[in-house]
């Protein structure tokens, strides 16, 4: 019985692991975006795994509003709110709400549910970068991290890496400060993100939503961050749409 408790969870493990090594889709961040575009992208039937460093993928969104627990979300994005079956009330014209911890849960269940595959308690610390393509991420523990451990990581190959680290935009400045490239930003870096202006930031993310090198996408807030764009705050409609069109964009390209 004790041996068979631990044999089921290893084997378990590093079958879903051995089967992730070789992806279609790699997202790095389990935040809205991140989540949606696992969704989409495992309904297409594509091999998709998703990274999180913290033991609860969700990132931003649980917490609402200084912990406020609840999300707003403009009508424009609340046909994703009906993909996800997430529960909304009408609060403003065109402003609905919804509460956080029922929206980030239903993104969990409905991307796992679709077969995307989530590695939590690991963190990205590289890109692969062959033959000038973003080819696969180098991950590890997140706790070897945090207690700054000498130890080697493992490589995860992949045909597209999407940056849904939030307002970090963590993998894009690892591509940027490790390597000789040019980015398909205004200033060819990373600008960083400017203060907060709600409308313009809720415009700009879908824009910014986009491959900004070979093999590497940007979603969600790290868009905005990529691109020197607004935050937008508690209002997540442009999260849920970014990671749908980014799922969209991957589709199409591999
Ligand atoms: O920030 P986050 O929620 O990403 P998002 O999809 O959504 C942003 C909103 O939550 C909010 C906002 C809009 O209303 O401004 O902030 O853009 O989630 C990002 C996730 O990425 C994880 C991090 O722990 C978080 O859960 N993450 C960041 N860097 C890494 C990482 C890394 N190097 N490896 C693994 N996970």
């Amino acid at each position: 019985m004790e041996q068979i408790v631990s044999s089921g969870i290893i084997d378990s493990y590093f079958d879903k692991l051995k089967k992730s090594l070789s992806a279609d889709v790699v997202i790095v961040g389990g935040g809205p975006s991140g989540l949606v575009a696992a969704y989409f992208l495992a309904k297409r039937g594509l091999n998709v795994s998703l990274y999180e460093r913290k033991l609860a993928p969700g990132g931003g969104m649980w917490g609402g509003a200084m912990m406020f627990n609840e999300i707003i979300v403009q009508k424009e994005a609340l046909y994703l709110l009906d993909e996800f079956k997430i529960k909304y009330n009408q609060y403003k014209d065109g402003y609905y709400t919804a509460d956080s911890v029922h929206a980030s849960a239903s993104l969990i269940y409905h991307a796992t549910n679709e077969g995307a595959k989530i590695f939590n308690c690991t963190s990205i610390e590289d890109v692969v970068f062959v033959e000038d393509k973003v080819s696969g991420v180098v991950i590890n523990w997140a706790p070897v991290h945090r207690e700054n451990l000498h130890v080697d990581p493992l490589v995860i190959m992949s045909k597209a890496v999407i940056d849904g680290t939030g307002h970090d935009c963590e993998v894009a400045r690892i591509l940027e400060k490790k390597n000789d490239v040019k980015l398909n930003t205004i200033t060819g870096n990373v600008v960083g993100e400017r203060s907060l202006s709600i409308e313009e930031a809720e415009r700009t993310t879908i824009e910014n939503t986009k491959e900004i090198y070979p093999g590497l996408f940007v979603s969600g807030m790290a868009s905005n961050g990529v691109s020197g764009s607004y935050r937008m705050g508690p209002i997540f409609g442009s999260m849920l749409m970014s990671g749908e069109k980014v799922a969209g964009l991957i589709a199409d390209k591999i």
